[in-house]
């Protein structure tokens, strides 16, 4: 009998509190990255979890914003540059996770766009 690679599971429960979280593919499946901080350049980031080895930045299908004083906007380009779409932390309510960044994602002036495998780095900001 063949053994079989178990498939990767959605896993939402990664993100810790005070995080913005991002995966590879849709509905929160690893590859993950999370950061409490600033990440400027995604695109030099490899996925921590699921044995993947490509790079984060234009590659997430999936993502969450658990900011715990803070909102979170993700960029589609290196250094918090070009177009973003916002995450507003959960205590606040309002949008802080989409498992499908293709119809779109988060809250603000670009959020109706394709985010597919296109964020590149992040920014928090508090108000
Ligand atoms: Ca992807
Ligand atoms: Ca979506």
């Amino acid at each position: 009998m063949a053994l079989s690679t178990a498939p990767a599971s959605a896993d939402l429960s990664q993100c810790a509190p005070g995080q913005v979280c991002l995966w590879e593919d849709d509905s929160y499946v690893p590859g993950y990255y999370g950061i409490y901080g600033t990440a400027n350049n995604m695109d030099a980031v490899r996925w921590s979890v699921g044995g993947r080895s490509a790079f984060v930045g234009n590659n997430s299908s999936s993502s969450a914003g658990y900011g715990n004083e803070c909102n979170v906007s993700l960029y589609e380009s290196a250094n918090q540059s070009g177009h973003y779409f916002n995450y507003h932390r959960p205590s606040i309510g309002g949008t802080y996770r989409d498992p499908n960044h293709s119809n779109g994602a988060g809250w603000g002036p670009y959020a109706a766009e394709d985010w597919d495998n296109r964020v590149s780095s992040n920014r928090w900001y508090c108000a």
